[in-house]
């Protein structure tokens, strides 16, 4: 009989009120506190791991004193939902081996330390540390925070490692070089093209910048994260969240996938090398599991060296056994990808010029380095340590730290940032928060404005929590700031756009999801994007699978709509990435 966990007994009243939680007469916590444990963008926005749910893995051999501690065995079944659970809610933060990241390690012998009911509790009402309340949310069923807190008494299962040998079984060209156009067969405006990530049907559409067509949908792996393209502007290369990258050559009528390579198990980030005398030479693709990166040629994408990304933290120099790669951009200075690491918090400087003695700059940041993008120069990267509400400064020609900057708001979320220059404090480069309404300018001209330098020049106010992404143009006055994620949907629905000729005058609110003409679903607006020349910014309306979403055109001088495209096609559109802007760093 399985022994069932009581939530109201003493232990798990006393693992509440250890956790700083008020604790009613009724012996459930205050519905304040309850409420501040809900799961928020900020809890809930973390890595989920999609396709580790799928995988059959080996189900660890029992402990044998399990029983006499209460903790009934799971049964086939019960450890695959289980496991499904963990990795699609929990491993984001805890991770995959289960030895911690943004959240504690849950290893089975910390379980055993806190017992049984401690750890129910915590599953259902969460901890002020940052633990969302999964089951008094409603989450996860009563049945299921029975199970998962069983789950985490048994070992965790080791997914597989995925070698040189396994890369090359997943590799294919589908279109070898030889068989390829020498010139561009197509009269397609390449440079005004459009990528857009069609999150859950596992495609992208190319569109047009200037007639709004979709030229043509292709297949890739699942949920593209994101697109990046060849210095040459020839190749598009995206990457699934299963690790497929899908290489697209744009001079094909139509442009198709010519060579397909899986890199590991999860992944978000791809890259093409773009220094001079480089270009089009190598593509890199970065991993969550296993953790590591790869660098592939960049004209079939046969994999060609593999790099492990494990190894200490900056702070604690504690082992992390899974540091996930995060965004990676390339340097269009010196022959080198910028790789950001983020459990270890280092961001790699690797160079490639010479793939057989490969020199990697190992750079100290902070942990939990996500996303970030080039200042106006490309010579300064910045990105997020999101959970530490930091943004770090590069120097790529250097290749030093330069500094790190506390934003000032609550979990900095740039995607790429957005550059342009401050009426009163010259080059800016402006980040947007994830967990509160605010947005940070931050001066990065050392030489001309060296009191600015790497400081927070300016704070302004935005719609509210729950942004991810935000975009200028150096064509444009204005800077667009979304706030998909804000739990209202009138918000998650609108947009804010600032003037940067009166940045103190405040927001304007844009509400794209009405100018869609779309009346189902929550509408959540998210990625700004401009067209090549900065004359209109595009907005993905991203809508559930099964409804209607679009993508909306604005015209930027006079923020009024000028085109919305619809098409049953278009599923889920997340991601747009315009050719020209996304090869020049243009943001
Ligand atoms: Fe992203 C960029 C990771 C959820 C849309 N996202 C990035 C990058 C990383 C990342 C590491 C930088 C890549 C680079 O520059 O090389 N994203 C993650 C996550 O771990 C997270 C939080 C959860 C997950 O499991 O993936 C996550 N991201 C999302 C979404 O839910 C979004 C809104 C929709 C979607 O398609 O999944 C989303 N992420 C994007 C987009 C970018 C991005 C559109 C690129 C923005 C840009 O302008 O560069």
């Amino acid at each position: 009989m399985r022994r069932a966990i009581g939530l109201t007994s003493a232990t798990a009243l006393a693992a509440w009120a250890a956790m700083g939680i008020h604790v009613g007469l009724a012996q459930e916590p205050d519905p304040q506190a309850l409420e501040e444990h809900r799961p928020g963008p900020g809890t809930t926005y973390v890595p989920e791991f999609d396709v580790m749910p799928e995988l059959k893995l080996a189900q660890p051999a029992l402990a044998a004193d399990l029983e006499a501690l209460g903790v009934e065995p799971l049964t086939t079944d019960d450890f695959q939902t289980a496991q499904t659970i963990y990795f699609q809610r929990c491993a984001g933060c805890h991770g995959v081996l289960r030895k911690g990241a943004t959240g504690k390690a849950l290893t089975p012998d910390i379980m055993r330390e806190n017992g049984l009911d401690y750890v129910n509790a915590f599953i259902q009402w969460g901890s002020p540390g940052g633990m969302p309340n999964w089951g008094s949310s409603g989450d996860l069923s009563p049945e299921e925070v029975d199970l998962m807190t069983r789950y985490l008494f048994h070992e965790p299962p080791q997914p597989p490692e995925w070698g040189l040998e396994t890369m090359r079984e997943h590799w294919r060209v589908l279109v070898p070089v030889a068989d390829r156009p020498t010139e561009k067969l197509n009269d397609l405006d390449v440079e005004n093209l459009f990528s857009v990530t069609l999150r859950d049907s596992g495609e992208v559409a190319l569109i047009d910048g200037s007639t709004y067509e979709i030229e043509t949908i292709l297949p890739t792996g699942y949920a593209v994260h994101i697109s990046r393209i060849s210095a040459s502007g020839r190749y598009l290369y995206v990457i699934g969240r299963d690790a497929l990258v899908s290489m697209i050559d744009l001079w094909m009528d139509p442009p198709s996938v010519v060579a397909e390579i899986k890199v590991g198990i999860e992944a978000r980030s791809v890259e093409s090398s773009k220094a001079e005398g480089w270009e089009d030479t190598y593509v890199i693709a970065g991993a969550y599991w296993p953790p590591h990166y790869v660098i592939t040629d960049g004209a079939t994408l046969e994999p060609l060296k593999v790099v492990s990304t494990r190894g200490y933290t900056v702070d604690a120099q504690e082992f992390h056994p899974e540091p996930r790669v995060a965004a990676i951009v390339a340097s269009h200075h010196s022959p080198e990808f910028v790789v950001n690491v983020k459990e270890t918090g280092k961001v790699l400087l690797v160079n490639y010029e010479d793939l057989s003695n490969l020199r990697v700059r190992d750079i100290d940041a902070a942990r939990f380095l996500h996303d970030g993008g080039f200042d106006s120069t490309g010579r300064y990267f910045l990105v997020a340590a999101n959970a530490m509400h930091q943004i770090v400064v590069v120097d790529t020609v250097d290749g030093a730290l330069e500094a790190i900057i506390d934003t000032g708001g609550q979990t900095p979320h740039p995607g790429r940032g957005a550059n342009f220059v401050h009426p009163e404090f010259g080059p800016v480069w402006a980040t947007t928060h994830l967990g509160d309404w605010t947005v940070s300018l931050i001066g990065t001209d050392p030489e001309g404005h060296p009191d600015q330098a790497w400081k927070v020049v300016q704070m302004l106010e935005g719609l509210g929590g729950g942004s991810l992404f935000l975009k200028t143009h150096p064509n444009s006055k204005n800077l667009w700031v979304d706030t998909p994620l804000n739990p209202e949907p009138s918000i998650a629905s609108s947009v804010a756009v600032f003037d940067l000729d009166n940045l103190d005058g405040g927001y304007e609110e844009i509400p794209i999801g009405e100018w869609s003409g779309i009346t189902e679903g929550v509408r959540r607006i998210v990625q700004p994007e401009y067209n090549k020349d900065g004359t209109e910014v595009w907005f993905s309306v991203w809508n559930a699978q099964d409804q209607e979403s679009a993508i909306v055109v604005v015209d930027d001088a006079t923020r009024t709509l000028k085109h919305v495209i619809k098409d049953p096609r278009l599923i889920t559109p997340t991601g747009k990435f315009n050719v020209f802007n996304t090869i020049n760093d243009v943001y």
